[in-house]
């Protein structure tokens, strides 16, 4: 009787203590600071697209899953919208451990292993049953793999970008023929570079950070994204165009440094790899979802799309030799998986 009555008593100076401390600390909600406190384990996830894109939602609903599964002892601490830097920045924290986790386009990854561009191959991908197929399956293996090589862990399940289309400020995009010299950003990757350098464009590279401020001052006259990013970071605002092009996929890799995640103890990893991976999985329904519904919601804010017919896009790719100059770059055995699971590429 008396224990209850004195942890009752505790509790609420706690309650009250606690509130007082949060006010003090500008209204940040307790629980904040217990689980701050708390945590054995921080682990500090960075990633470039908004609060509001799915893959932050998701994100923020694993972290909680964390946190409840774990007793508080590891906290997944999500920063969106690149705040602790750009994406080629953070790639190197996470590589030195200053930051613990992040997810990064394959392409982007390329810089460090040069294999992990595979997936962004013109036109490789027909629908999204075959990218799944080739991410989860054999491709998917080779590529983790070779991130493992280079001292970096990438969970089993990539997260979904999607199906990138090419929006403009000036004029649309209807044939090859709209692509040349157009100064398009593409994000920091050999392979985005060399692509529409096929096209006959001004590719200029600028990390996603940039990219809204690089439109709205128009160093660039346009940028491809899928539609999920052209919505969430409110690219209609300063592009008028969307060709919807589906010219490549791509996904999100989930890296961690190894020497900071192997520190976990095995369960704990276990545990944050299992509502990670998960999480994964309704991300990529999310995405698939808005990429197919968002178009009509663009159009209202004045995006004007336009579906060219992709067959003049490819071909001209595989005249200007993009396709035999990547298959020799990934070499045989990348290729034949990467072929295994699309089909014979130009
Ligand atoms: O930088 C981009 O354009 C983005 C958000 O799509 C990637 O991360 C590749």
């Amino acid at each position: 009787m008396t224990t209850t009555t004195g942890f009752r008593r505790r509790a609420l100076l706690g309650t009250t203590l606690g509130t007082t401390l949060a006010a003090g600390l500008g209204g940040l909600p307790l629980f904040a600071i217990r689980r701050a406190e708390a945590a054995d384990h921080v682990l500090r996830f960075s990633n470039n697209v908004p609060a509001t894109h799915p893959l932050n939602i998701r994100l923020r609903e694993a972290a909680e899953a964390i946190t409840a599964e774990t007793q508080g002892k590891v906290e997944l601490r999500v920063f969106p919208s690149n705040q602790l830097g750009a994406d080629t920045d953070v790639l190197s924290q996470v590589r030195s451990g200053a930051v613990q986790m992040m997810t990064l386009s394959g392409l982007i990854l390329s810089t460090l292993v040069p294999v992990a561009a595979i997936n962004g191959v013109g036109f490789a991908f027909p629908d999204y049953p075959t990218v799944w197929k080739a991410m989860d399956g054999e491709l998917g293996a080779h590529v983790r793999g070779e991130i493992a090589k280079a001292g970096l862990i990438a969970f089993d399940k990539i997260w979904d970008n999607g199906f990138r289309q090419i929006t403009s400020a000036s004029r649309p995009v209807t044939t090859p023929a709209d692509l040349a010299n157009f100064k398009i950003r593409v994000p920091v990757s050999p392979l985005w570079t060399s692509m529409f350098t096929a096209f006959g464009s001004a590719p200029t590279s600028i990390n996603f950070a940039e990219v809204y401020s690089a439109l709205q001052t128009r160093i660039v006259d346009g940028q491809e994204n899928p539609l999920a990013v052209i919505e969430t970071a409110k690219l209609y605002e300063v592009q008028k165009y969307c060709a919807m092009t589906n010219h490549m996929w791509d996904g999100f890799w989930l890296l961690a440094n190894r020497r900071a995640f192997t520190s976990l103890p095995g369960p704990l990893r276990e545990t944050v790899e299992r509502i990670l991976n998960a999480a994964a999985l309704r991300q990529r329904e999310d995405v698939a979802k808005l990429n197919q519904n968002l178009a009509s919601q663009l159009s209202e804010r004045g995006l004007v799309f336009n579906t060219p017919d992709p067959a003049p896009f490819r071909a001209k790719l595989a005249q200007a030799g993009f396709y035999g100059e990547w298959k020799g770059k990934f070499g045989p055995q990348a290729w034949g998986l990467l072929e295994a699971a699309v089909g014979g590429l130009a």
